[in-house]
């Protein structure tokens, strides 16, 4: 069959990570690359065989025949990367979270492409890392019960700045960064939520944003969950790269914790298993199951660009998820819940 052809716009620190998962997959094709500084599309372009390198993005999506793009600049120009591939008829657009700097942006994106019927993806993994995917078949299977309560946490000293320092000067730091993955993955576990109550935190010195936020949420099935992502954290578990989660049910709960354990606890007793997934000569150790969730992630959005399956990464399942990041900010700047249905309607 035929291989898709896609280009890569953007060659910074997540670059090498989502192009090392698709160089894992069958049936696609990574034809150009875009970046601004040629050099680093050029040290790319030889790490993955890419045959064409550009630092002018028209020129590519004029000179290159492509079945879908993937962006991965930063979120301050995802919007601009967008419209342009949408100019250029690019039928299917992946875009890497979070969506866009601000909620005009992501909702202006989401209208863009539904309204030219261009589909549009996010890359949002954490929902896709192997020890989420096996905690949600526990609880699928029924053995702890109806879920009542849930605890969804990141709590991490990690020196992220060191990799990716623009994050140090972001405005909008942890809820939109960390956020945007933990508000997904309660999502993908507990569905849509009513209410949402958020404070943030400023701890750690030198960064522009804030680098803690606690959220409660009300869920729609009436679960009360209690989230919490931070990067100023010096704990024994530090939860880098992964994220950490308690659920309750009638019969028992179920927790995924440090070293990619879950515990499922009834009232026989305990029962642990430690989650296993590969690695990667691309990826980087620290980051492992983080990197590794690229793979699953774009075999889905693969799929559904071959119509033989449905994406649960669509923009407008995302855009669900980036209304939760912005209603915490408005929650923590107002200091007042946030009631969902009116929240999204207030905006669009
Ligand atoms: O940017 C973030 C992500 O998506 O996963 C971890 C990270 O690299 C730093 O928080």
């Amino acid at each position: 069959m035929k291989k898709l052809r896609f280009a890569a716009f953007g060659c910074g620190f997540w670059a090498k990570f989502q192009i090392g998962a698709w160089s894992e997959i069958e049936g696609v094709e990574l034809v150009a690359l875009y970046n601004r500084t040629l050099s680093k599309a050029q040290h790319l372009a030889d790490m993955f065989n890419v045959p064409r390198v550009y630092d002018d993005a028209e020129t590519l999506l004029r000179n290159e025949e492509l079945d879908f793009v993937e962006i991965i600049t930063d979120v301050d120009t995802h919007a601009k990367f967008t419209e342009l591939a949408v100019q250029y008829g690019i039928k299917n657009i992946i875009c890497q979270k979070p969506m866009a700097p601000d909620f005009a942006t992501a909702t202006r994106m989401v209208n863009l492409c539904n309204a030219a019927g261009i589909n549009l993806y996010i890359h949002e993994n954490y929902r896709w890392q192997a020890p989420v995917r096996r905690f949600r078949e526990i609880l699928d299977s029924g053995i702890i019960g109806k879920p009542f309560k849930a605890r969804v946490s990141f709590l991490s000293g990690y020196p992220v700045f060191e990799n990716q320092p623009f994050l140090a000067e972001l405005e909008n730091f942890i809820l939109t960064d960390m956020g945007s993955h933990i508000l997904d993955v309660t999502r993908y576990l507990f569905g849509e939520a009513k209410t949402l109550w958020c404070q943030t935190r400023s701890v750690s010195h030198g960064i522009k944003g804030e680098d803690l936020a606690v959220v409660t949420l009300e869920m729609k099935n009436n679960m009360p969950v209690y989230t919490e992502m931070s990067y100023a954290s010096i704990v024994e578990h530090d939860s880098f790269s992964t994220v950490h989660i308690l659920v309750e049910g009638e019969k028992g709960s179920v927790f995924l914790g440090p070293g990619f354990e879950i515990r499922t606890t009834t009232r026989k007793g305990t029962a642990k298993e430690v989650v296993k997934f590969p690695s990667y000569p691309w990826a980087d150790p620290d980051y492992i199951v983080n990197h590794e969730s690229g793979i699953p992630l774009s075999r889905n959005i693969l799929a559904a660009m071959l119509n033989q399956g449905i994406a649960e990464n669509t923009g407008s399942d995302n855009y669900e998820t980036v209304k939760l990041v912005w209603a915490c900010y408005e929650s923590a700047k107002t200091g007042k819940p946030i009631d969902m249905d009116s929240f999204g309607k207030q905006r669009q």
